[in-house]
Formats: C-alpha cells, structure tokens, sequence
C-alpha cells in the first residue's frame, strides 16, 4: 500500500518535473539519456576506512583485501547502475593482474585509473628515503626504482585493459634549501618524458597538481599551471587531472576547468569537496552549488562541442574516516548525478541571450532557477528505475544490511 501511494506520488512528481524542463526548453527523456550514460570511477581506497594524520578508527567491518574493496565496488555498481570502473593503486592493491582482473569479473566491473602511489615506503631503495620523493629524489638509485614502480604500472595498464594513468607525486620541499626549484622541475620532466614513452594505444596519462601536502614549502607539481605546462610538453596523451581538494581557498575551480577546456587539456576530476584544506569529504556534501557550478561549464562545452562529457574522465577521490566508506561512496555518486541534472535543466537558450544583453541579474536568476527549482531527485529516481534499479541506493543498501543484521540475530 505504502509503496503504492509512494509511486503515484513519484508519478505526479516527474510529470511535473516534465513540465518544469520543458518550460526552459529541456526534454525530460533527453536528460534521463544523458544521466544513464554518465560512467562515475570509484576508487578501490574509497571502500577502505581512511583517516587524518592522527589516526585510523576502524571498527573492523571495513574492506581489507584488494578482493573486500573490490567486492564493495561491485555492491555500489549494483545498487547505482553507474560505476563499472574502479581506480586501482598499485602496490596496495596488489600486483597480480591475473587475480585482479578475475575479481573485476567477478563483480561486473572493470579497471580503471591506474594510481601508481609511490608515497608509501617499501623495499630498498623505496624505502625511508622516499621521503625526498619519488621521481625527482635527488638520490639516483631511489629516483630510477620509482620510475620503474612507474613503468611497472604501465605494464600492468595494458593486462587489465586500463587506459588512463593517474599520476600524483608526493614530491615536494619543506623549506628553500632542500633543492634546487630547477633541479626539482628538471628531474620531474626528464622522469616523465621516459614515463610517457612507455605509453601505448589509446593510453593517456593525467597529471594531478597539488598546491601542498606533503610538501610544505614546494610541490613538484603545485597548480594547474604547471600541470598544464607540463602535459604541453609531454604532448597528445597528456592531460591535467583537477583533484578538487587541491586548491587554495575561494580558487574559482570552474574557471580552471574551462580554461583546460578551452586548451584541450582537461582529463578529468578528482570529486571530493571540502571546507578548509584537502579535506576529501563526499563531493557536493559541503558546497553542492561549486559541484553545480562545475557541471555547468562541462555541459556547455559539451553542447557547444568544445569537449564532449563523454571525454571527461569522472573519478572520485575520497577518504571516508567517519561514515560508512560504502555509504558515502554511494552519496557522492549520487551529489555527482544530481549536479548533472541540475546543470542539464539549466534554460541554456534564456541564459544566453540574458549574457547577451549584459543582464547579469537575469543570468544568476537562471542558474539559481536550475539549482534550487528542479525537482532532482524525481528524474533521478525514474530514471533508475527504467533502468532497473533501485530509486534510492543508498536507502536499498541500508534496508538490505539491516535485514541480513536481523535474520543473522534470529539466527
Ligand atoms: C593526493 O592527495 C591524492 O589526491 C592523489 O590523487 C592520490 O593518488 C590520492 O590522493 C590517494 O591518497
Ligand atoms: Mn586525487
């Protein structure tokens, strides 16, 4: 019965949200198309209990094996409909491929980004003196082993079928007599140049940029300048990867976004969000309007052909510390699948001609019409469920757990 009254009243409000969009000139169905097609990545670490610099406070339910995050991944593709590729990182989800590919299969998923961390300390030489860097450590031997971990991950790209390479160094100087700012930039470019070379096929590789963290003083890569400068110089298959969480405060992040665009150089995102530095909290969960506001710069250069969405790599980089890693993956999906449909029901003919006639007002009054006065989730519900899905996949995961919580206590 309840479900019943729940699905005429979904009913009535997409017929209303029809008629919403079609008075900004947007087709419903047209909106629903594109939404089913949007692919999200959600990355292996994602699923594991993460933590700030002062502790881990895991409860012991949290994925610990390549295999419990993977298979995590495979829940939050089932419930979504939308995230068949999972960022890998390479070694801590092992280095198996053939094992790694049977539990993608397994799952229905495939592989995504291959994130060659090489921040955590291993063997010698990558051990405690990878605390100078990876590939522009002054120390010979340390920098060739990280550039092999690095090539060793391209091996590994063409046995899962991954395409894009992530690339995040924790390179960077806590002070200015370290090193040498052109001794770092000479190293870095010289270790990309033979990193790139290996690239084959249709791989590319995505240059992150990070303005601090972990070094304070200068990164290797610290901003989309640099990041852009250098993907220039490595040519076709590079391209910059926005995390975010990577800039200073009130840094326009739209704008960078458009710009890259404009220079055929953007290759997608790290979603997350955050309130005072590289918080990683669920994208859109803190200033959902910057999402929008991302989104809305995406579509038009989709629509006005600049750069395909379809292009535009959409990967999620969270650290999930105190909600359910799971759970949160599924919210961030669901902000990211929101902010399109929002930017999708944006009157993009009344907002052009409003910038046309320097009506500034206007122009903001259509947007905010778009962000507060869609009825989201109405379209995105529908169009999951003509897709077989649940309408709400995070409320079908909680059902689902507190029904196996209570069968194994009557048990
Ligand atoms: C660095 O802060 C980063 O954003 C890079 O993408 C890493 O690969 C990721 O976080 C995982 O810690
Ligand atoms: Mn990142």
């Amino acid at each position: 019965m309840l479900e019943q009254i729940q699905d005429s009243i979904r009913e009535q409000q997409v017929a209303v949200a029809a008629k919403i969009l079609q008075s900004r000139g947007v087709d419903i169905e047209e909106v629903k198309r594109k939404l089913a097609a949007l692919e999200v990545e959600v990355p292996s670490w994602g699923f594991a209990r993460a933590g700030t610099r002062f502790a881990v406070y895991t409860d012991g339910t949290e994925p610990q094996t390549m295999q419990d995050r993977l298979a995590a991944a495979g829940l939050c593709h089932k419930l979504t409909g939308s995230t068949p590729g999972v960022a890998l990182a390479i070694p801590r989800d092992g280095e198996d491929c053939d094992l790694i590919l049977q539990t993608l299969k397994a799952h229905g998923l495939k592989a995504g980004a291959i994130n060659s961390d090489s921040f955590n300390p291993r063997q010698a030489p990558l051990d405690y003196r990878l605390r100078w860097g990876s590939l522009t450590n002054p120390i010979p031997e340390v920098r060739r082993a990280a550039l092999d971990h690095h090539l060793g991950c391209v091996a590994m790209m063409g046995k899962l079928g991954s395409r894009n390479f992530s690339l995040w160094l924790h390179d960077g100087t806590n002070s200015a007599g370290q090193l040498s700012l052109f001794e770092q930039s000479r190293l870095l470019e010289e270790s990309l140049r033979e990193l790139t070379g290996a690239l084959s096929g249709d791989q590319q590789i995505f240059v992150e940029y990070k303005f601090f963290e972990p070094g304070f003083y200068a990164t290797a890569i610290a901003d989309w300048g640099w990041a852009y400068a250098l993907a220039t110089k490595l040519g076709e298959r590079a391209k910059v990867l926005v995390d975010l969480g990577h800039h200073p405060l009130g840094t326009n992040i739209e704008q960078i976004v458009s710009n890259l665009q404009i220079l055929g150089k953007l290759g997608g995102f790290h979603f997350n969000d955050k309130k005072y530095a590289d918080d990683d909290l669920a994208t859109g969960s803190v200033d959902p309007f910057q999402l929008f506001r991302i989104f809305n710069v995406l579509v038009e250069a989709d629509f006005s052909g600049l750069q395909k969405i379809g292009d535009v790599a959409f990967m999620i980089d969270e650290s999930h510390c105190l909600k359910d890693p799971l759970e949160e993956m599924i919210e961030a999906v669901d902000n990211i699948q929101r902010a399109y449909v929002l930017a999708l029901s944006v009157d993009r003919k009344a907002l052009k001609e409003a910038q046309d006639n320097v009506d500034a007002e206007l122009g903001d009054q259509i947007l905010k019409n778009a962000f507060f006065d869609t009825p989201a989730n109405a379209i995105l519900q529908s169009s999951r469920l003509e897709r077989g899905l649940p309408a709400d996949p995070l409320e079908e995961l909680r059902a689902s757990r507190s029904q196996q919580r209570s069968q194994t206590a009557t048990r």
